[in-house]
């Protein structure tokens, strides 16, 4: 709010995709738009009805509370509201809500006029989500295939689902998940620590410019990804983690329906081995 005055030259008119400027305009800091209103249709609508499904269900205890999906005998068609179909509506109003924020988010980079980046590394996670709940039921055949919405529950629909696979960190799309989420944590690791070392020195001491930070790295490995590669690289592995979980839940089923582990033998019977 304070820096309304100094961001009055940031709030340009236009850019929107759709609404024209009937909806081109801010409440106190936030941008509105169109997504903007459709943002909170979704999640007000979406937080409504898991209230409601947590009315009607058997506890208010909130480690407990959750919202399942279908049976799987319904398939792919509509479920009564209290046997799923409540976990399909508040399904629509979450990837309404999470599609208007993305879309939001590009109208105000087209305002901008910066790079389409946040909302592309946004529709990532949406991916991810939407792997899990539409795209793996569909190929399935079920919308119980889709995790219910718990805190705990989702936690023992992950276990189940893992051991239906007899090992789920033999999955190869899962391997590189996993790579690349600790990779994320070590590159933010390194970047967040070099930053701070460098711009937020002890009381008294002066700031050191960016050449302190290529320094500290050419003396310790013999080189340095440099300031703005640093967040190529974050980008480029934090964009993998995401893609490569959803890659590798949407395989587990449609794809391969046995034990991961046994996904392997393709190794052992390579034509190359000595018999
Ligand atoms: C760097 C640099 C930064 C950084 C970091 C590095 C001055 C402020 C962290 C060092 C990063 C390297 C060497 C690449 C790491 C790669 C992986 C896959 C973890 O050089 O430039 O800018 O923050």
């Amino acid at each position: 709010m304070a820096l309304l005055s100094f961001e009055r030259k940031y709030r340009v008119r236009g850019g929107t995709l759709i609404g024209g400027e009937l909806f081109d305009f801010w409440m106190g800091p936030f941008y509105v738009g169109f997504f903007g209103v459709t943002t909170i249709f979704f999640a007000a609508l979406g937080t409504a009805l898991i209230i409601y499904g947590a009315a009607i269900g058997p506890t208010w205890n909130p480690w407990l509370i959750s919202i399942a999906p279908p049976d799987i005998s319904y398939g792919l068609g509509l479920a009564p509201l209290r046997a799923g179909g409540l976990w399909q509506i508040i399904t629509i109003c979450a990837v309404g809500a999470f599609s208007s924020w993305a879309l939001r988010e590009v109208e105000i980079c087209r305002k901008l006029g910066i790079g389409y980046h946040v909302p592309f590394a946004f529709s990532v996670a949406i991916f991810a989500y939407v792997s899990l709940v539409v795209i793996r039921p569909m190929l399935m055949g079920a919308w119980g295939f889709g995790f219910p919405y718990g805190i705990f529950s989702h936690l023992d629909w992950v276990s189940n689902t893992g051991y239906q696979y007899l090992h789920f960190h033999y999955n190869p799309a899962h391997m590189l998940a996993v790579s690349f989420f600790f990779t994320t944590a070590l590159a933010l690791g390194l970047h967040g620590s070099l930053v701070l070392s460098a711009v937020n020195p002890a009381a008294g001491e002066d700031v050191k410019s960016p050449e302190y930070e290529d320094t500290f790295f050419r003396d310790l490995i013999g080189y340095s990804v440099g300031t703005l590669g640093i967040h190529r690289v974050g980008l480029l592995l934090a964009l993998n983690a995401g893609f490569w979980s959803a890659i590798c839940i949407i395989l587990s089923g449609p794809f391969w329906s046995r034990g991961w582990p046994e996904w392997w033998t393709w190794w052992l019977n390579l034509p190359i081995w000595v018999r």
